[in-house]
């Protein structure tokens, strides 16, 4: 029966963005298409890695080297080289800045290109050892006019991002991914070594029912904070308190945000002044794809994405999620002010 049939027509991550080129004004280059050909190659790489983490940890015990005699790499470490060797040789970008690196990489007059990529290569480190969901964040600007490619092109508010995106390495590799015009989500086939189209344009659902903290960190929260999760988990009589999920994984936890809605957070506290997650290459981004999502992602206070960075490793405070969820949130920072 033509229903049993398999599709026939397949829609990859590289198609889907060819056909986004026009809109960007990229046709006549690709060059954006050719960046994200780099990126998707290196989120294949490092999900091979991920996979065989066990493994190589295993040689790694006897003695630091494999068999050849080389130096084993922590898998963040090894997730860093993979990308900067492959953004470097992509000749597409300028600047690179990785959460690894305490300098942003300014790349060389040979390979230079027009894009700089603002990127975490394995977020979620408590979760690698564990074999819990891990995964990448990358944010992209263009260069400025006229710039050939300094530190001033990244410390830009995330608003001016051309494109944003994760892969997330679980039970399945998957790439969410914003050129500014909705969300989509693509699937690694592992067998065709394709991302492909399986999240056309996500949609976070206005009012979730999860929240999504470490409420590990309960004493040192400020009072919006903990009035707010108060307010979920003891509400008005008739309805039901929210669900916790957190996985401790910021991919992990956005992806289940926008595919379910609720709200994240990881807000500055009395301990971390400034928050823990770091503003260029874990909030822009994502706040980035939420907001494309049709959610909200705040400070509590400010529009996340408006936040001018003034060093490429600065961090905030972070809400993000449905609509109706982050504003309620955000009602409590009003009634302290
Ligand atoms: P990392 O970049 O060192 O992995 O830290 C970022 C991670 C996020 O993925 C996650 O949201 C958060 O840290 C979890 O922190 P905690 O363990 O304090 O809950
Ligand atoms: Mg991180």
């Amino acid at each position: 029966m033509a229903e049993d049939l398999p599709t026939t027509d397949i829609i990859t991550l590289t198609r889907h963005v060819l056909s986004d080129q026009i809109r960007l004004g990229d046709a006549a280059t690709g060059d954006l298409t050719l960046l994200l050909t780099a990126i998707q190659v290196t989120s294949k790489f490092i999900a091979t890695n991920v996979r065989k983490a066990r493994l190589i940890n295993l040689v790694g015990l006897a003695g630091e080297t494999n068999v050849q005699g080389e130096e084993q790499k922590k898998l963040d470490v090894l997730s860093n080289d993979i990308m900067v060797n492959a953004l470097r040789a992509s000749g597409k970008t300028a600047v690179l800045v990785s959460e690894e690196l305490e300098e942003a990489v300014i790349i060389d007059e040979r390979n230079k290109g027009k894009y700089c990529v603002v990127f975490d290569p394995l977020d979620g480190s408590s979760n690698i050892d564990a074999g819990v969901n891990i995964g990448t964040i990358f944010g992209i600007y263009r260069i400025r006019p006229d710039s050939k490619g300094t530190i001033q092109d990244v410390l830009r508010p995330g608003s001016e991002m051309v494109a944003a995106g994760y892969t997330m390495y679980g039970s399945s590799a998957n790439l969410v991914f914003s050129t500014g015009s909705g969300v989509n989500g693509y699937t690694l086939d592992a067998a065709l070594g394709e991302f492909i189209l399986t999240h056309p344009n996500i949609k976070i659902p206005s009012r979730g029912k999860i929240y999504s903290f470490n409420e590990g960190n309960s004493m040192y929260f400020h009072p919006p904070v903990t009035k707010y999760l108060n307010s979920i988990k003891y509400p008005a009589s008739g309805k039901s308190p929210y669900s916790a999920r957190y996985i401790g994984s910021m991919v992990a936890d956005v992806h289940r945000t926008l595919l379910y809605g609720g709200i994240f957070g990881y807000p500055d506290d009395k301990k971390s002044k400034k928050g823990k997650l770091r503003l260029l290459y874990e909030a822009f981004p994502m706040a980035f794809l939420v907001e494309q999502a049709g959610g909200i992602a705040t400070t509590g206070t400010h529009r996340i994405l408006d936040i001018v960075p003034t060093g490429i490793h600065d961090r905030c405070s972070v809400f993000l999620g449905s609509k109706d969820d982050v504003q309620d949130l955000m009602k409590f920072y009003q009634d302290v002010s």
